[in-house]
């Protein structure tokens, strides 16, 4: 580990096309399906090859992936890192391979890889900023008063760490906004469903939802109407994505505010390996400008969303 550390980059030649893998973490929810997207769509228009692996959610899965991509000698390696720790080694793996890695998306722990130095550069959100917008969006809207209930993304995953810490570090300096309850939803419906349907029975005195992503807030709302709320009415929500069904949901006042976390990286992800090959000076972080949709928004950029 050391040793590679030492080393410089690996290069990467000038070249019409490349063949390149991406490793996705899951295939799970409308982020993901648009991210994958993205990817493929940007290397059939530059005539590329992408070989494409789905680690189904397991980081284990994940490692392994990337280990076949360095096997099969690619030019370059996309990953977008499920879970911050567990990756960090086949980062580090890859350098020692003389294959160039970005991490796009997601994080890894940059104090075993770093960008610049054992990896290109992190392509993505600021999910701390992220955090933060939302609980400033919901400070404004409750005039600083609220129960919140926190569904969290995956767990040990970088989007659920920092989302989770710039919602907390913000709320701080309101006393009158106060998460009765937090618990992690992986990001999906079908869990956000579940964790909201229990924290609604020990929280009733809840009058706000911050989930980490709109899928877990969409799972969220049908427990609370089981429980006899009204989403928009007696509980404000914000969640954090801006997939075409939060944009609608917005509109039809069930959900308060979703931060966009844009999933379109294919472009700006194959730009910056073309940036590299020519020599050109990487950031070690290209971060995505993000919007907030609220009701003053979200009916002019519904058409827009993914
Ligand atoms: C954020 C991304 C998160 C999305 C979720 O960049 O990693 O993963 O917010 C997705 O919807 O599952």
């Amino acid at each position: 580990l050391a040793a590679a550390q030492g080393d410089a980059l690996p290069k990467l030649p000038v070249k019409a096309k490349y063949r390149v893998c991406f490793n996705q973490s899951e295939m799970d929810n409308p982020w993901r399906f648009a991210l994958t997207a993205s990817m493929e769509d940007e290397a059939k228009r530059l005539g590329w090859t992408l070989i494409f692996t789905n680690a189904n959610g397991s980081a284990k899965k994940q490692v392994a992936d990337v280990r076949s991509c360095i096997a099969q000698r690619v030019d370059a390696i996309f990953l977008t890192p499920r879970e911050k720790k567990p990756l960090a080694t086949v980062v580090m793996e890859a350098k020692r391979a003389g294959i160039p890695l970005f991490v796009i998306d997601r994080g890894v722990d940059e104090t075993v890889a770093k960008p610049g130095r054992d990896f290109i550069s992190f392509i993505g959100s600021d999910f701390y900023e992220e955090g933060r917008r939302a609980a400033e969006w919901l400070v404004k809207t409750t005039g600083g008063k609220a129960k919140v209930i926190e569904l969290q993304g995956t767990e040990g995953s970088s989007p659920a760490l920092n989302r989770q810490k710039g919602f907390a570090d913000y709320i701080r300096k309101y006393p009158g906004i106060q998460v009765v309850a937090s618990k992690s939803g992986n990001f999906t419906r079908e869990e956000g469903q579940k964790v909201m349907a229990s924290l609604i029975k020990s929280h009733p005195e809840v009058t706000a939802v911050y989930a980490h992503n709109d899928e877990m807030a969409f799972g969220a709302i049908p427990s609370l109407e089981a429980a006899g709320r009204k989403p928009g009415k007696d509980i404000v929500l914000v969640s954090i994505d801006g997939n075409k069904e939060a944009l609608q949901a917005i509109i039809d006042g069930k959900l308060g505010a979703s931060v966009e976390c844009n999933p379109r990286f294919g472009p700006k992800a194959f730009q910056t390996l073309k940036d590299y090959a020519a020599g050109k000076k990487i950031p070690t972080r290209l971060v995505n400008d993000d919007r907030l949709f609220d009701k003053t928004n979200a009916k002019a950029l519904l058409s827009s969303a993914f």
